[in-house]
């Protein structure tokens, strides 16, 4: 037990080690990196999706995908207007720094501002692998339960923004969403908590604002 604690020790520092790098890589070229995690299905590429179609189109965006198998998310995204490359875990419930930097180098993305990374879906591994991101985003849907944010504490006291999906299902689900608001303020007092429908278009305008001001701020920063 003691020595598959110190190789999972390692393993995470070495992810760390590769992330910082990233990130001074990031920082360098100005690009804003978002890191989207969630339980499958909560609608994290529908988000995405509505995402690149809302934004500025001067903004240069791409997409890593991260899943298990099939290329579905990344087609999902070039066909919303926005370059995608898709990276397949082959059974890893996570994506890691050493695969973002291979994705990158296999997709060729150059110059960009906004670099969103959709993780694989579970909100349990994800949450420790470091992937250079200035952020990471969970999201929550309606139908997923209102007890989801206490249950799992890691991800959403280290999310500084909890996108609550599917908001147009509100009224046909028991989900207490001042509860769940309530649970994300006690993990993490800073959160952001951005209410979204992918369907309607409700609170997409909103995130974008959230999006283009941490692109000004980093820039501003970085200047
Ligand atoms: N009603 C509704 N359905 C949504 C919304 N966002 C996503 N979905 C649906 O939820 C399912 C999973 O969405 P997807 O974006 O693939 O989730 P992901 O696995 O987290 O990437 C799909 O059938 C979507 O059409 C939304 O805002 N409202
Ligand atoms: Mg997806």
């Amino acid at each position: 037990m003691k020595r598959v604690i110190s190789v999972r020790k390692r393993a995470l520092a070495a992810n760390d080690e590769r992330a910082g790098s990233l990130r001074e890589r990031f920082a360098a070229a100005g690009t804003l990196v978002v890191n989207l995690i969630s339980s499958p299905g909560s609608g994290k590429t529908s988000l995405l999706e509505a995402t690149v179609r809302r934004l500025d189109p001067g903004l240069r965006c791409a997409v890593l995908e991260g899943d298990v198998a099939t290329q579905r998310d990344a087609e999902r995204i070039r066909a919303a207007g926005a370059p995608a490359h898709q990276i397949l875990t082959g059974g890893a419930c996570h994506l890691d720094a050493r695969q973002i930097v291979t994705g990158l180098e296999e997709a060729g993305f150059t110059d960009l501002d906004i670099l969103f990374i959709e993780n694989v879906g579970n909100l349990i591994c994800p949450t420790s692998y470091d992937l250079g991101e200035d952020f990471k985003v969970a999201l929550l849907s309606v139908t997923e339960g209102d007890d989801k944010p206490f249950k799992y504490p890691a991800i959403f006291s280290r999310a500084e923004v909890t996108v609550v999906t599917k908001i147009d299902l509100l009224a046909h689900v028991a989900f207490d969403l001042p509860a769940v608001e309530e649970q994300v303020r006690t993990l993490n007092p800073s959160a952001r908590i951005v209410r979204t429908s992918a369907t309607t278009g409700e609170g997409i305008d909103r995130w974008c604002s959230l999006l283009t001001e941490r692109l000004r701020a980093k820039g501003a920063a970085t200047a």
